[in-house]
């Protein structure tokens, strides 16, 4: 059947700063769904927005605005219409992470709050660690991966912005890091190149998270 991600149906729900109270939501709603991550800036409100409707996240051109994780429900549609007889979704916007020009205060409690969310978020979270495709895999990048890795999410690594890459040269830089990156990341189960603004390998990003919620959904009831 081909299921499609419900662009009209998606909500946004809740902006959380507080650790705590994002704890306790975790905790009590034993969420199925997905999650951006990636550098401020790298277009992880645009990839959303692509995905999932128009309307769900606020693009910004200044970095590291976002200082809340957003959280939206949705759904999945068939043929256009939205199938209910499915659990209700998740989708979550976390704020960037590998910016420079915050205080000392200001990242502890970025710390704090992704701790509380990576720490809380349960095994049916599929995490999207976006990254800009010119600049790839920087230092931060590789830190964060190190960070989530112990997790055990079920991750994709994306690169956006292909539209940007205009000469071969910075293409080649591209290809040549994929062995590179699949080497130092075993675990990543998947990488997708796409650009968020030109509507470039969208598709296969798409099927693959309904692949993603749908197995979950599955397991979670064979569970029950
Ligand atoms: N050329 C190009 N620009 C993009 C793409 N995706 C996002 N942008 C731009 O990058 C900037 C940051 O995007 P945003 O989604 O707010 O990034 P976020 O901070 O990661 O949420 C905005 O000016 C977007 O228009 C893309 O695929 N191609
Ligand atoms: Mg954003």
């Amino acid at each position: 059947m081909d299921y499609k991600l419900s662009k009209a149906s998606t909500k946004f729900r809740y902006g959380m700063s507080n650790p705590d109270q994002l704890e306790n939501w975790l905790r009590a709603e034993k969420v199925i769904g997905v999650s951006m991550i990636g550098r401020s800036n790298v277009g992880k409100s645009s990839t959303i927005n692509s995905l999932f409707g128009n309307k769900t996240a606020n693009t910004s051109k200044t970095p590291g605005r976002t200082r809340e994780v957003n959280i939206f429900e949705f759904k999945l549609e068939l043929e256009g219409k939205p199938v209910d007889d499915l659990p209700t979704f998740w989708l979550f916007d976390l704020p960037g992470y590998g910016h420079a020009k915050v205080s000392k205060e200001m990242s502890a409690h970025w710390e704090k709050l992704m701790h509380t969310f990576f720490a809380n978020a349960g095994d049916n979270v599929l995490m999207l660690n976006l990254q800009d495709a010119r600049h790839p895999n920087q230092k931060s990048d590789q830190a964060f991966r190190n960070y989530l890795e112990p997790f055990g999410f079920n991750t994709f690594m994306i690169f956006n912005k292909l539209d940007k890459l205009k000469t071969q040269k910075e293409r080649s830089a591209l290809n040549k890091l994929k062995p590179q990156l699949y080497k130092e990341a075993k675990w990543v189960e998947q990488i997708h190149f796409i650009s968020a603004e030109k509507k470039q390998g969208l598709n296969e990003l798409e099927s693959s998270i309904i692949n993603y919620l749908l197995l979950q959904t599955q397991l979670r009831s064979s569970e029950e």
